[in-house]
């Protein structure tokens, strides 16, 4: 028995490292193969989509369920919010101009229980304030050097610049993302911030038996069903979760909430853009392959790829398509036409070529024809726009200098084109 499990994993890490030298990834745009891209509005049937009714009514449905059941996975049953309790609050966080509170969700399902911490600021000249929701990676005390943001005990995967070698956070990494977070400028807005650790909702690793998944787990039941939710779906679900408490706060606007996110956490927060149509508009921040990115272009990071190095991110049915993105009946570009009439803001970065900028622009684009449906603006133009040069309409679209990030740039934009969407 032994020997048949050394010779399978022998096998196995031959195959991979095999698999990883031949699939290179690619970075040249004449090497993109020719692709057929899935009509938006032709359903699955081949039957046209000519109005917003047969958009809701059949097109939406067959595409929602699609990617539910292949792509980021179901979510076996409901759970809301058991309790909470603001463990902390204050009128006088950043620079006096802001409110801070610090709000623990807890969530009771089959005897196991898991709490997850919403770190809210708001501006204290605002009545009921608009919110920008969206993780962060390393705890919410890495978003501002604020001495009050409570430090989370949760798992984190190790990372030098941060100080983290033993999978726990601490004091080092205080402030440690500020440069990601553009707290102040937000506030001075008029825009609140909600963020929490995404480690406290389903820790990153490959092991389904921590985070929330296990809550719904039948006895002895160690991982989600091939079509069920995975890490990926679960961190959406906490976007929701954290909404549902936005909406009793009184002190938030909770029909102008826009979902954020960068890079994996951008995959997040537009599944749950497209899964709860309470956000009021979503913000993809570099969010590449599995989130913008067209998988077809096979550009920069690959399905195959990505389902290898992180296989607890999409439901295992996505699996069917590593290496064979040509029988996806989807792209992403109808994940991001699910969106719609919704106000929706994809962003690129010129070095980030494994998030495959051209692939997030094309995407975006063949959303266009969803959001006209609703004679809302979208992208019609299939050129890219220059470097640092955005276009806001209902969609909008950046490609700004510098590496896969989140930068006072990005931030900036954001802001002018949320203020311009929901006011
Ligand atoms: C990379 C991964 C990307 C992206 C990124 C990130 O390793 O390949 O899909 O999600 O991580 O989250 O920073």
């Amino acid at each position: 028995m032994r020997k048949i499990i050394v010779l399978f994993m022998l096998t196995t890490f031959i195959h991979n490292s095999f698999a990883q030298f031949v699939f290179q990834p690619n970075y040249d745009e004449n090497k993109v193969p020719q692709f057929v891209l899935p009509n938006v509005l032709e359903t699955f049937n081949g039957k046209e989509v000519k109005t917003v009714k047969e958009w809701e009514d059949e097109r939406r449905p067959e595409l929602l369920d699609f990617f539910t059941q292949n792509v980021y996975g179901e979510i076996p049953g409901k759970l809301a919010i058991t309790s909470f309790e603001i463990v902390e609050q204050s009128n006088d966080a950043i620079e006096g101009k802001a409110k801070r509170k610090q709000i623990e969700l807890t969530f009771e399902k089959n005897g196991k229980e898991l709490s997850f911490n919403v770190l809210l600021y708001l501006p204290k000249n605002v009545i009921k304030a608009p919110v920008f929701i969206g993780y962060n990676f390393y705890g919410n005390h890495t978003v501002s050097s604020d001495t009050q943001i409570i430090v989370s005990d949760a798992w984190s995967r190790n990372n030098d610049s941060y100080g983290i070698t033993n999978n726990q956070l601490d004091e080092q990494s205080r402030g440690a993302s500020a440069n990601s977070w553009a707290v102040e400028k937000m506030i001075d807005a008029g825009f609140g911030l909600a963020t929490i650790y995404y480690g406290e909702v389903d820790p990153d690793k490959n092991d389904m038996t921590d985070g929330i998944h296990s809550l719904f787990y039948t006895e002895g039941q160690k991982a989600p069903a091939n079509n069920e939710w995975r890490s990926i779906a679960a961190w959406s679900w906490g976007l929701s979760r954290a909404l549902d408490y936005l909406e009793m706060d009184a002190d938030v606007d909770a029909s102008k909430v826009i979902v954020f996110g960068h890079s994996r956490l951008g995959k997040a927060a537009l599944w749950a853009g497209v899964t709860d149509q309470r956000f009021a508009a979503v913000i993809s921040n570099n969010s590449g392959c599995g989130g913008a990115a067209l998988s077809k272009r096979k550009f920069g990071e690959t399905v195959w790829r990505i389902n290898n190095n992180f296989p607890h991110w999409f439901c295992d049915n996505f699996k069917r398509y590593s290496n064979n993105e040509e029988q996806l009946p989807v792209d992403q570009h109808a994940l991001l036409a699910l969106i719609a009439p919704r106000p929706l803001y994809v962003a690129s970065a010129e070095d980030d070529e494994w998030a495959d900028p051209r692939g997030e622009f094309l995407s975006l684009h063949y959303a266009t024809p969803v959001y006209q449906l609703y004679n809302k603006e979208g992208i019609k133009n299939i050129e890219m726009p220059g470097i640092n040069q955005p276009i806001q309409n209902t969609t909008a679209y950046h490609i700004r200098t510098g590496k896969h990030a989140v930068t006072d740039f990005d931030w900036e934009q954001y802001i002018k084109w949320a203020k311009a969407q929901l006011f």
